[in-house]
């Protein structure tokens, strides 16, 4: 039996129709490109607090009312590892976004967002995400981190 290899993580898109605020990563995974605030779901920890705390210590705000609007799962190709992302979207927060060491923040209006410089599902769901809809996705990366195949659906509740 092969065994479950799943990894949780959280990311958080902060929306103020009709702009969206998105980080640029500056270290580790997804360095030189703009998402949404998360990272790894801790032992011990619910995945909304994961989300919480990842986006207190990306870019200094406080959030509170996630909205659960997406799961993604993610494989690259040769890699057994399943990276399930558990998408909020935040309308409110607390505090001013400020930099950080591992994000830099900025406004996007929704017309303009750098799908050129972001993870190539994103331009998928986040559309969806915009339109107030709840979706599933999996999502298979190959070399260059292109996607190789995808299946994004539409779903009433997650
Ligand atoms: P740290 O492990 O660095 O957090 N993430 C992805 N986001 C998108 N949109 N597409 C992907 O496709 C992603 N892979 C990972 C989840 C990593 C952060 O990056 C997100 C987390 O918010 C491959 O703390």
């Amino acid at each position: 039996m092969e065994k479950e290899n799943k990894k949780l993580l959280t990311l958080c898109v902060i929306y103020q129709h009709p702009k969206v605020l998105l980080g640029m990563k500056k270290r580790g995974f997804g360095k030189g490109r703009w998402n949404g605030f998360g990272g790894k779901v801790a032992d011990g920890e619910t995945i909304e607090d994961a989300a919480k705390r990842e986006t207190q210590e990306e870019v200094g705000i406080e959030v509170n009312n996630l909205d659960k609007v997406g799961i993604i799962e993610l494989k690259f190709q040769g890699n057994p590892e399943i990276l399930q992302i558990h998408i909020f979207k935040v309308n409110n927060f607390l505090g001013e976004p400020r930099e950080s060491e591992e994000m830099a923040p900025q406004w996007f209006h929704i017309n303009d967002i750098p799908f050129q410089n972001m993870w190539s599902d994103d331009i998928y769901w986040l559309p969806l995400l915009f339109e107030g809809k709840k979706f599933k996705g999996k999502f298979l990366f190959g070399e260059s981190d292109i996607i190789l195949s995808q299946d994004l659906l539409e779903v009433q509740d997650l």
